[in-house]
């Protein structure tokens, strides 16, 4: 996931990031990126739109979980009508239990939360160990899976050998980077670490639906706390940054652990977001390997037969993501892979932009002149924490939920568009540098400007009277 992998980035560029990263917003830098200049002219957007009702708009955020009862969330927070709290039964009868403000998929039915996660190349490992491990490379005919084998395989195992050297002297180190030496030692890169037996479900039969519980805020909410600050935060109270969208409920889906999520958590949580009314995912999360492509994909085109739109960040390796995937990726339903052409029309994928005219895009940002549609707003950005604190963090993590919030804006104060409308009208309307810097690195060649995408979403509307 990408906090992880934030983590990851502070460790290999050691500790100079830290008190950027937690500190302060320092004055005239709060909400930026609502701002004009290389911000998304969210404010200017609210200007043209003053005289304009809105309804709200339910956006679904897949993440790490949600402190439903931050400060500047309050009123922001998803609400199940027909769901009575905690009386163990599932009033609405939509198949989960007692869910009133979303789902949690990384427990049980007894309350109990999962600890850390493997990452998907160790659960590959460890499955692709009991038919490979031993064999002579000399005596096996070249086959993919034996290639996935070696591969990941290697990879597990140089990422152990770079950390173990660590654990004698973990003194050296703060406390964050000392977790997470320990948690990819110990868990994240450990073959032998069961990451499911708490809920005890097959995590490959996607139809093995009875687990999780209505915890969204679970052990960690700090990066779905931000996440959802980003998109809903109450504007102009002088708390925290400003959400870009004003009129929005947001329901968190607990899928993303400290390690890799698991591709049925993901698939189970865009079908609970969708059948449950969101009309935005915001997908903030990310892996180099996916065991179950075809699933999530299912269930991608599924959010998309109901016109829901998810937005997903690029990552944080800065590499190029046409070559080196970061799942989930969009397929069609053979689950040909985006770089063939097919592309979907619910799908965005977003890098990350800076304030900075001359490094507009973000050291960490992974891109792709196919595979990246859009840049937005991912460094230096101040919004809410868990128990009512505020914290500057950076990441595509950030930079996603500035789509998912414009386009929930938009379908807010445009409720006859689609969203893949919204979706076209977001691509059609960026801001292209002069420079170019963003030519090479995603398909529209911009950043989001949400006062261009609400004028152009006028005129669609106006069209269609
Ligand atoms: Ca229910
Ligand atoms: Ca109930
Ligand atoms: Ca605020």
């Amino acid at each position: 996931m990408k906090h992880l992998r934030l983590f990851s980035m502070l460790f290999v560029s050691l500790f100079l990031t830290v008190n950027f990263l937690f500190a302060q917003a320092l004055p005239g830098t709060l909400n930026w990126y609502n701002g004009d200049g290389l911000g998304m002219s969210t404010n200017k957007a609210y200007d043209l739109l003053k005289k304009k009702k809105s309804s709200p708009v339910i956006v679904a955020v897949i993440d790490s979980g949600l402190d439903i009862e931050h400060e500047d969330l309050k009123g922001k927070v998803w609400v199940n009508k027909g769901e009575i709290p905690n009386n163990k039964i599932d009033d609405d009868k939509n198949g989960f239990v007692d869910d009133v403000h979303g789902w949690n998929f990384l427990g049980n039915a007894s309350g109990e939360n999962q600890g850390p996660a493997r990452l998907e190349k160790t659960r590959i490992l460890a499955q692709l160990m009991l038919k490979y491990d031993g064999i002579d490379p000399q005596t096996i005919a070249s086959n993919p899976e034996f290639d996935l084998y070696l591969k990941v395989k290697e990879d597990v195992e140089a990422a152990l050998a770079e950390l173990e050297p660590y654990r004698e002297s973990l003194d050296q180190f703060d406390e964050d980077t000392r977790n997470y030496i320990l948690d990819q030692l110990n868990y994240n890169l450990n073959v032998n670490y069961d990451d499911r037996a708490i809920q005890g479900d097959n995590p490959s039969d996607f139809t093995d639906l009875n687990y999780g519980n209505p915890d969204v805020e679970g052990t960690d909410a700090l990066h779905g706390t931000h996440v959802a600050g980003i998109i809903a935060a109450i504007r102009g109270n002088n708390l925290g940054g400003d959400g870009v969208a004003d009129n929005v409920l947001i329901m968190p889906v607990r899928a993303v652990p400290n390690g890799d999520e698991h591709d049925k958590d993901v698939a189970l949580a865009i079908r609970y977001a969708v059948d449950n009314g969101a009309k935005v995912i915001n997908m903030s999360f990310g892996k180099d390997y996916s065991s179950f492509p075809e699933e999530v994909a299912n269930a991608i085109y599924y959010a998309e037969s109901h016109d829901v739109l998810l937005v997903h960040a690029a990552g944080n390796d800065a590499k190029n993501i046409d070559i080196e995937p970061n799942y989930p990726e969009t397929y069609n339903f053979e689950g040909t892979d985006v770089r063939t052409g097919v592309v979907h029309d619910n799908y965005l994928t977003v890098g990350a932009s800076t304030k900075n005219k001359e490094e507009l895009v973000a050291s960490f940002s992974n891109y792709g002149a196919v595979g990246v549609d859009v840049f937005a707003p991912g460094l230096e950005i101040y919004n809410s924490v868990p128990n009512n604190a505020y914290q500057n963090l950076q990441g595509t993590s950030m930079a996603a939920p500035m789509v998912t919030g414009v386009a929930a804006l938009l379908k807010s104060y445009f409720p006859s568009l689609l969203m893949s409308e919204i979706r076209g009208a977001i691509l059609l309307t960026v801001q292209i540098p002069d420079s170019g810097a963003l030519t090479d690195l995603c398909n529209s060649r911009g950043v989001v400007n949400v006062y261009s995408a609400a004028k152009y979403c006028m005129k669609l509307e106006a069209g269609k009277k």
